[in-house]
């Protein structure tokens, strides 16, 4: 027989102030009916006794080995009443000091019971979204909460734990049954007999209502996901313009070899930062130039990758080396030859070093095929503008991937890859819909179907909905 009982320790394993071992299923009960021994009032000094437990209650008790009663440690139990419990089912968590040798003799002690097995990872979560209790969107904003580094991250994934990714998902699954409701309506009863005139003209109407939904969701350029993995910023820049100390003094420690030799960096070395909340994943990359080095032309392609790759694109130069005379600096003219290629108007900054060897007048625009860069001086020796630099950086990154911090705006609803797919699925049905001649509301009606099971691919949500219900709950139909 299946073992439908299953338990573990939700705390690491090892010394720690507690531990906590939960038990889920049918037979949840036997456990604390057998390990939970607590001192009631009648009860003779220092005697203890089995007791019925009071849902939701934490209580203060001895835990026992369920067939020697020996008291294996003092601690408390609390046992949650189906189905109000994170996994629906019966759960108790029993909570005890952590140490390895103890929470062992409770884990093995939870061996003996026939009905119990131990969880799988993750079986926990599984069974509260088996069982109703989440969607796939809170299933994975608690994976995402668990794993979150930085401020950011730990706020994105609170409001998919708090179901916001779910209401909105609902809420356009909804609006696309709405649609499909009214198709279904036509095709059942005619237009002009039983039905008021325009009902395809509200179906056509709400799709594109829709469609306009999902786009703005979609052209949210992957802030949401950029988050969730950490920004992808690259430095890189000719030889010996300070990229490798760049990296040091972003990460303030000595990651990187520095040398005035120009092609000390062949390989990439990267980083996990946390930059004002958010993460960084920095790269240091080679200096881009002409080489005959074998090993530093890999390193090269690399560089190129990388930056390719990433989100942001941070290029490192020179000051002194800059022939400029003005205070703009045009880096159509002026940038390295092998540089030029990689900067892109739209994801890359400057940050312009050595400003303690430069002579020349101090730079007030950076230019790139006449758009303004963002930039920064610096000497990264002599520490010279690098707090603007830092704080001026934040700023960016913040402006470009902060989810919602200022009411003005919205938290991207899109954190992974998986939404993203099943959203651009759902575009292509409803644009399927609209391309449908109305002459066939049969097969204009299938795609409006496919694209709801496109959305409720996102929350897991794939019950088949009562079309009907809501014709007849949305409007009236003859007599
Ligand atoms: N004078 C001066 N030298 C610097 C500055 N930043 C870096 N350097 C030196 O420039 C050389 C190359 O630095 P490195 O970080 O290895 O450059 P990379 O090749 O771009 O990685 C080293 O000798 C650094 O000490 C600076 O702000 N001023
Ligand atoms: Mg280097």
């Amino acid at each position: 027989m299946e073992k439908k009982t299953i338990y573990a320790l939700s705390t690491p394993l090892g010394r720690g102030g507690i531990g906590v071992i939960r038990v889920s299923g049918p037979d949840a009960l036997d456990v604390y009916s057998q390990m939970v021994r607590v001192a009631t009032s009648g009860s003779a000094k220092g005697k203890q006794k089995e007791v019925a437990p009071e849902p939701w209650k934490m209580r203060r008790c001895s835990i026992v080995h369920p067939e020697s009663q020996e008291v294996l440690d003092e601690g408390m139990a609390v046992f949650f009443k189906a189905p109000h419990s994170f996994t629906a089912e019966h759960t108790v968590e029993l909570h005890t000091h952590s140490g390895t040798a103890l929470l062992s003799s409770v884990l093995s002690s939870l061996a003996l019971f026939p009905n119990l097995r131990p969880a799988q990872p993750g079986e926990f979560t599984k069974r509260a979204l088996l069982n109703g209790r989440l969607d796939l969107t809170q299933v994975e904003g608690i994976k995402d909460l668990i794993d979150a580094e930085t401020e950011e991250q730990r706020k994105s994934a609170v409001r998919a734990v708090g179901g916001h990714v779910k209401r909105e998902m609902d809420n356009i699954r909804e609006d696309v049954i709405k649609c499909l409701a009214l198709l279904e309506a036509l095709i059942d009863f005619g237009e002009g007999e039983d039905l008021e005139e325009g009902i395809y003209d509200q179906a056509v109407e709400k799709a594109h209502g829709l469609v306009h939904t999902i786009e703005s969701h979609l052209a949210d350029a992957r802030r949401g996901e950029i988050v969730r993995s950490g920004i992808k910023l690259s430095i890189f820049g000719p030889p010996n313009a300070g990229k490798s100390s760049l990296l040091n003094f972003l990460s303030q420690r000595d990651a990187a070899i520095v040398t005035p030799i120009p092609g000390t960096t062949r390989d990439i070395l990267s980083l996990s930062l946390d930059v004002g909340g958010l993460p960084v994943i920095i790269s240091d990359t080679a200096g881009l130039r002409q080489t005959k080095d074998m090993v530093e032309n890999i390193g090269i392609e690399r560089a190129h990758q990388a930056v390719h790759d990433s989100d942001v694109r941070l290029c490192v130069l020179s000051l002194p080396e800059l022939r400029g005379t003005s205070s703009t600096i045009d880096l159509a003219d002026l940038a390295p030859e092998y540089v030029k290629p990689l900067l892109s108007p739209e994801d890359t900054c400057i940050l312009l070093n050595k400003s303690d060897l430069s002579q020349s007048m101090m730079p007030e625009t950076v230019m790139l095929a006449r758009k303004p860069l963002p930039f920064w001086v610096v000497s990264l020796t002599e520490g010279i503008g690098t707090k603007g630099f830092l704080d001026g950086l934040q700023r960016h990154l913040k402006d470009r991937y902060e989810l919602g911090a200022d009411s003005t705006s919205t938290p991207p609803l899109i954190t992974r890859e998986r939404h993203r797919t099943h959203f651009v699925e759902a575009l292509q049905f409803l644009q399927a819909f609209l391309d449908t001649p109305r002459e066939e509301p049969v097969p204009a009606a299938e795609e409006l179907r496919y694209a709801a099971q496109a959305i409720a691919k996102v929350t897991g949500r794939i019950d088949v909905e009562n079309v009907l219900d809501i014709v007849f709950s949305e409007f009236c139909i003859g007599k």
